[in-house]
C-alpha cells in the first residue's frame, strides 16, 4: 500500500489515488515531503557540479564508469581493458593506447576493484588503479587525464581478483590470486596448484615480489600503519569443485607481514618464477598468517581508525572482526544474511551488505565488540541482491560520513523492460542521519562491483585542460609528407576546422602512418579522424598526438572526416587520400590545389531553388 501511494502521488492517477483512500492525509503528506526533500538532496541544477566523482568498475565492460554524486548523472567512461573508438581509445592499430593493451593480453577486461591512491590517510588525486580479473592485469590510470596510463600482466596469477595500495605508503599496490593453478610444476596435478599475493610497483605496476598461498586469495584490504595486509581467503581446501570449496568449517583471512616479505626478498629467500622472486611462507615463518574465520568468507575491509579488519560471512550470517595487530579475532556479530562487504562511515559504524537479504545493515563498531546487544543501528532495503557497498572515503582514514552505495547485482522491475537482461542498479544512500535512507536509484552498464568516491576538491584544480605535447607532436606549420620507398608517413594537424593537410597522395599497398595533432589548445576541442574504407576512425583530444597506420587500399579518392561535432564548418572539415596505382607518379606535396581544382566539376552554373 504504501508503494501504492507513492505511485499515486508521483503519477497522480486519480484511479490509484481512490485506492490508497484509507492512508490518512497526514501519511500521504508525509510521503510527499520525504520524496520531495529526497529530490532536492540529489538535485544538481545544471551547470552546478556534483560532490564527488563516483568511480565504478565496469566488470564485464572492462573499463571504469565516472558518476556525480549526489546527482548520479553518468558523467564518462574510463577505457582501460576494452577498445572504444568514441574515446580514442585502442581502436586503431598501432596508436600507443593500443599497442600497451594488446602487449598485456586480451583486447578486453573484467574489472572489479577501484582503488584510489592516497597520501597521509587521504585521497590525493594521482592514480587510480584497477584490476582485470579475467586476464591476471592491473591499470593505473591518471586522474590528471582520466586515462590509462599503465596496464601490467601479473606473472603467476590466474584471476586477479582483490585489489588494494599497501597503507600508508601506496609504495605497492597488491592483488591476489583468486585462481589456483600450475604455475610452479606445470602440470594439471591440483595437489600442486598454488595461487600468489602480488606486490606491484605502484607506478610501473612492475611485480616486485610474490608471496605464495596454498588455496586462493579474494578479497584484499589493507592495514593502516605499514604492516599488514589482508586477504579473505573462501578456497583454504585448494579443492577444484564448488563442493569441495565449502568442505572446511573454517577458511581464512591471510594477513602479510610486508616489511618482512621485503627483507626475505633482500636476503635471497624466495624462489623465482618467471621471473618474479616468489617468498614461501614455510621458509620464511610468520610472513603469512591465516586467521580462522567462519567458512568462505568474502569482504575484508579495514576499518578508518586501522584497528580492525571486518571479514563479511557470506555463507555465515556474521562479521569476523580480528584486531589488525595483533591478528586475534575480536568478536563476531550476526548482522544478517549473505554478508558480502563492509564500509564505514566517520561515527564508528560499519555497513554491511546483505547479499541474500537484500539490505545495507548499519551495526556500531564497538558495541559489537564489547557484546552490547543493542550494536545494530539500522537496516534497509535494497533493490535487489547487493554486492559492494562503499561509503564516501572509508578505504581513508577519514571518511566523510554522507553517501553510500549500494551496488545491486539485479534490478528486476526497477526500470523500463529492455528484454531479458536489465541494467545494473545502483542506490545511493544518505547516511548522515542515525537513519539511512534510500534517496535515488540509477541505472548502468554491465556490471559494477565496486565503487569509490572522491571529492571535487581533491580533484577539480588537478584535471588537465588539454594534453601536454609531445616531442613527436605535429606543430602547425610544420606539416609533411615523407616518404621512404613504400612508407608513408603524413605529419597532420587538426584545428577548427580544418585538417592540414586537406590531401596526400600515396600508391595502392603503400603503408602509410598519419601522425595526427590536435593543436587546439582549449579544453574539450576533440576532432576526431575516420577514413573511408580503411576501417579507421579515432578521436584525438586537444594536444594530444594519435599515430594511425595502415596499408592504403585500390586506387582512387578516399576522404577523411572528423567525427566529433566541432564547429559551425565541422562537416567541411574533410580531407582526400588520394591512392594511384602502383608505378603511378605520386606527388610528396602537401599544398592544397590550385583554386581553379578546388572547385572541382562538372561545375553547376547556378543553383536552383525551385
Ligand atoms: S567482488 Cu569481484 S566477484 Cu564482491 Cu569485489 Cu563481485
Ligand atoms: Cu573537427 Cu568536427
Ligand atoms: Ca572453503
Amino acid at each position: 500500500m504504501k508503494i501504492t501511494c507513492l505511485s499515486a502521488l508521483l503519477a497522480t492517477s486519480t484511479a490509484l489515488f481512490t485506492a490508497c483512500n484509507s492512508d490518512s492525509t497526514a501519511t500521504k503528506q508525509k510521503a510527499a515531503a520525504q520524496t520531495a526533500s529526497a529530490a532536492q538532496r540529489v538535485y544538481v541544477a545544471p551547470g552546478k557540479l556534483d560532490d564527488y566523482y563516483a568511480f565504478l568498475s565496469g566488470g564485464q565492460s572492462g573499463g571504469v564508469f565516472v558518476y556525480g554524486i549526489p546527482s548520479c548523472r553518468f558523467i564518462k567512461e574510463i577505457a582501460v581493458f576494452e577498445p572504444r573508438a568514441g574515446l580514442g581509445y585502442a581502436n586503431n592499430p598501432g596508436s600507443e593506447s593500443y599497442l600497451r593493451l594488446k602487449e598485456s593480453g586480451p583486447m578486453w577486461g573484467d574489472t572489479h576493484h577501484p582503488v584510489l591512491s592516497q597520501t597521509n590517510g587521504r585521497y590525493d588525486g594521482r592514480w587510480l588503479w584497477i584490476n582485470d580479473k579475467a586476464n591476471g592485469r592491473v591499470a593505473r590510470i591518471s586522474l590528471r587525464t582520466f586515462e590509462t596510463a599503465v596496464i601490467r600482466k601479473v606473472p603467476n596469477i590466474q584471476g586477479a581478483h582483490g585489489l588494494d595500495a599497501w597503507l600508508p605508503s601506496c609504495k605497492y599496490v597488491y592483488v591476489n590470486g583468486e585462481l589456483e593453478h600450475d604455475f610452479v610444476q606445470n602440470g594439471t596435478d591440483p595437489q600442486q596448484y598454488r595461487s600468489v599475493i602480488a606486490f606491484l610497483d605502484s607506478e610501473s605496476l612492475e611485480t616486485k615480489f610474490e608471496v605464495m598461498i596454498v588455496g586462493n586469495a579474494d578479497i584484499a584490504s589493507s592495514g593502516k600503519d605499514g604492516r599488514y595486509v589482508f586477504s579473505t581467503m573462501y578456497n583454504t581446501e585448494n579443492a577444484v569443485t564448488s563442493e569441495g570449496m565449502i568442505e572446511r568449517d573454517k577458511d581464512a583471512v591471510a594477513a602479510i607481514d610486508v616489511p618482512l616479505a621485503e627483507k626475505a626478498v633482500a636476503e635471497g629467500k624466495f624462489t623465482r618464477i618467471n621471473g618474479v622472486p616468489v617468498v614461501k611462507p614455510d621458509e620464511v615463518p610468520g610472513v603469512l598468517t591465516l586467521i580462522p574465520v567462519p567458512k568462505n568468507p568474502h569482504g575484508c575491509n579495514v576499518t578508518p581508525d586501522g584497528n580492525y579488519v571486518m571479514a563479511s560471512g557470506k555463507l555465515s550470517p556474521t562479521v569476523t572482526i580480528i584486531d589488525a595487530h595483533s591478528l586475534k579475532v575480536v568478536a563476531e556479530p550476526e548482522v544478517g544474511l549473505g554478508p558480502l562487504h563492509t564500509t564505514f562511515d566517520n561515527r564508528g559504524n560499519a555497513y554491511t551488505s546483505l547479499f541474500i537479504d537484500s539490505q545495507i545493515v548499519k551495526w556500531n563498531i564497538q558495541k559489537a565488540i564489547k557484546g552490547d546487544p543493542t550494536y545494530i543501528v539500522d537496516r534497509v532495503d535494497v533493490h535487489y541482491n547487493v554486492g559492494h557497498t562503499k561509503a564516501a572515503g572509508s578505504d581513508t582514514s577519514y571518511p566523510s560520513g554522507d553517501w553510500l552505495i549500494s551496488l545491486n547485482k539485479l534490478s528486476k522491475g526497477m526500470y523500463l523492460p529492455v528484454g531479458p537482461a536489465m541494467p545494473e542498479s545502483q542506490e545511493l544512500i544518505d547516511i548522515s542521519g542515525e537513519k539511512m535512507r534510500v534517496i535515488a536509484a540509477f541505472p548502468s552498464l554491465s556490471e559494477p562491483h565496486d565503487a569509490v568516491f572522491l571529492s571535487r576538491q581533491v580533484l577539480a584544480d588537478k584535471v588537465v585542460q588539454t594534453y601536454e605535447i609531445t616531442p613527436t607532436a605535429t606543430k602547425l606549420g610544420e606539416e609533411k609528407l615523407v616518404r621512404n620507398g613504400t612508407q608513408v608517413d603524413v605529419y597532420m594537424t587538426c584545428i577548427r576546422s580544418k585538417f592540414v593537410p586537406e590531401q596526400f597522395e600515396v600508391h595502392s599497398g603503400d603503408r602509410v602512418t598519419i601522425h595526427l595533432t590536435n593543436v587546439e589548445t582549449v579544453r574539450d576541442m576533440t576532432h576526431g579522424f575516420a577514413l573511408a574504407e580503411h576501417g579507421i576512425n579515432i578521436a584525438v583530444d586537444p594536444g594530444q598526438t594519435q599515430v594511425v597506420p595502415f596499408t592504403a587500399g585500390a586506387p582512387g579518392t578516399y576522404w577523411y572526416y572528423c567525427t566529433w561535432f566541432c564547429s559551425a564548418l565541422h562537416l567541411e572539415m574533410r580531407g582526400r587520400m588520394l591512392v594511384k596505382p602502383i608505378g603511378a607518379t605520386v606527388s610528396d606535396s602537401i599544398a592544397p590545389p590550385t583554386l581553379e581544382k578546388t572547385q572541382g566539376g562538372p561545375k553547376q552554373d547556378k543553383v536552383s531553388y525551385e
